[in-house]
């Protein structure tokens, strides 16, 4: 069984009852179990259109059989499921799913980049990752994701 990490968020409509809807569908997916969950943190939009609303953002933290690109699948038919319309890229979105890391699996393939690229840069992910899995170690850097949150602080 592999650990993976992934960074939930949403910024359009009942943002907390779709991260809500968004857990429990990864939970019960066959070959997936849910072992924890951070806090949701309200966050301010970075990137993307000016206007869009302020984002609820956490992570969840799982245990699962699934290889990479089978996962990533799966988590693309729950946000699609759950209402998320692809239109411009960074705006606004009912849900959305990033898989951070899986163990310290490496990956670059046209589909998935693992570990995910962004991760080190943004705060609204390292936050409430580091809250429930800051042992996890970043597989390139070789940094734990607590010690990459305490690196990008001022
Ligand atoms: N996701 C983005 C772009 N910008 N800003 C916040 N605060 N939270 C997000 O989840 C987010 C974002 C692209 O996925
Ligand atoms: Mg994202
Ligand atoms: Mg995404």
């Amino acid at each position: 069984m592999a650990r993976s990490l992934i960074a939930v968020g949403s910024n359009l409509g009942d943002r907390s009852e779709r991260l809500a809807a968004a857990m429990r569908e990864l939970d019960l997916l066959p070959a997936v179990r849910l072992l924890a969950r951070s806090r949701w943190y309200e966050t301010e939009p970075v990137g993307g259109p000016a206007d869009q609303q302020q984002f609820l953002n956490g992570a969840l933290l799982l245990e699962t059989s699934l290889e990479p690109e089978p996962l990533l699948q799966r988590m693309l038919e729950i946000e699609t499921r759950l209402g998320r319309e692809r239109t411009i890229r960074w705006g606004p979105r009912t849900v959305d799913l990033d898989l951070l890391l899986l163990d310290e699996c490496v990956c670059q393939s046209p589909m998935l980049q693992l570990p995910h690229p962004r991760m080190p840069v943004r705060p609204f992910v390292l936050i409430p990752a580091a809250e429930i899995a800051g042992w996890m170690v970043h597989p390139t850097r070789g940094q734990t994701v607590a010690r990459m949150l305490h690196t990008m602080s001022p």
